[in-house]
């Protein structure tokens, strides 16, 4: 009997291969028992070489079968809600990128299964919060070393999108991470979004304004504005900048060997999510694993994916009619208060 987590990772696309390889290669006391994907072929091609791995088509026979201990969620939001309702009657630990599901609603009725649970299952994938800097702003924020935070200044930069990347996606793909990492630096809810689109650039499909700006407001009155620009063709950036009473903290400067060669010098941009964010999803996943092992939960959760759901409808329509859209949200339940 393996005493590691044996994990169901539910969707070989491009998130769902990086956690595969991430799990069998990277992360201590955890294996792959199981990789579903409605192509066969993905699924079998996704275990290849991970000796003991099953591949499936259907979700509910990975988390029917006694050979799994805990499921990774990685298909695309609008199926999670119906593998999360059925992890939860297993009760088993569960990984869920983000988005928890695509709108409040659906995400509430996930926050009141687990509460009717009575325990936290549920870890949202949002990585930035184990990224190292992310982590140290949020501790300079907690400390108040550097007095009251008063506003937030994010970058958010893509080469280019997917083919069907709507306007909307702007707001629930990218900026859903930039609604969680405000939430994270402030300790606070969102309780406005307006956005705002200006020029947009020519290398952008049909029918998606690019780039956008995103302003949010937190419950004490922190702003923070974003700008979203997802084919900004150069590579990958997430950064951002926090203005506090005494002082600036800025992270997300690219980092690396500064070269000098031909008669320039610089650094290499990260292509994508995958590498910008590597270490960080190593580490979200093992603090999974790790807490899943020891019977608990920890890092984002099922209230955290319900509150940026909720921050994503009011942006959808903020960046439809063009107003300040005040976020709506349920009380908050005791499981999610310490
Ligand atoms: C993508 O789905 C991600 O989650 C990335 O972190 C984000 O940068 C990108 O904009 C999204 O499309």
């Amino acid at each position: 009997m393996s005493e590691n987590l044996r994990v169901a990772v539910i969707g070989a696309g491009r998130m769902g291969m990086d956690h595969i390889l991430r799990l069998h290669h990277r992360t201590a006391r955890a294996e792959v028992a199981a990789v579903v994907d409605i192509d066969p072929t993905r699924a079998r091609a996704a275990i290849a070489g991970i000796p003991g791995a099953s591949a499936v088509t259907d979700a509910g026979e990975a988390l029917g079968s006694a050979d799994v201990d805990a499921v990774l969620i990685a298909t695309p939001g609008f199926l999670h809600e119906d593998i999360l309702h059925q992890a939860l009657a297993r009760d088993i630990p569960i990984l869920c990128e983000k988005p928890l599901t695509p709108d409040p609603a659906s995400a509430w009725k996930v926050v009141q299964a687990e509460e009717k649970l009575g325990r936290r299952r549920i870890q949202v994938g949002f990585m930035r919060r184990y990224d190292a800097e992310y982590a140290a702003l949020a501790g300079i924020v907690r400390s108040r070393e550097l007095g009251d935070l008063l506003m937030l200044h994010h970058q958010h930069r893509n080469a280019a999108t997917p083919a069907g990347f709507t306007n909307e996606m702007l707001i629930n793909d990218s900026v859903v991470h930039e609604f969680d990492a405000v939430r994270f630096f402030t300790g606070e809810e969102i309780t406005a979004v307006q956005v705002r689109i200006g020029k947009s650039t020519g290398n952008s499909p049909v029918g998606q304004r690019d780039p956008q700006q995103v302003l949010m407001e937190t419950e004490s009155g922190v702003l923070a504005d974003v700008e979203i620009y997802v084919n900004a063709r150069f590579g990958y950036q997430v950064s951002a900048q926090a203005a506090f009473e005494d002082g600036i903290v800025s992270i997300g400067a690219d980092t690396g060997p500064l070269v000098r060669t031909d008669g320039r010098w610089g650094g290499r941009v990260a292509p994508g999510f995958e590498q910008r964010f590597s270490a960080a999803y190593d580490a979200e996943v093992q603090a999974w694993v790790d807490a899943s092992l020891a019977g608990t939960a920890e890092g984002p959760s099922a209230w955290d994916g319900y509150a940026t759901a909720a921050c994503c409808a009011a942006g959808v329509e903020a960046q439809r009619t063009g107003q300040r859209v005040p976020v709506a949200l349920n009380g908050k339940p005791a499981l999610y208060l310490s």
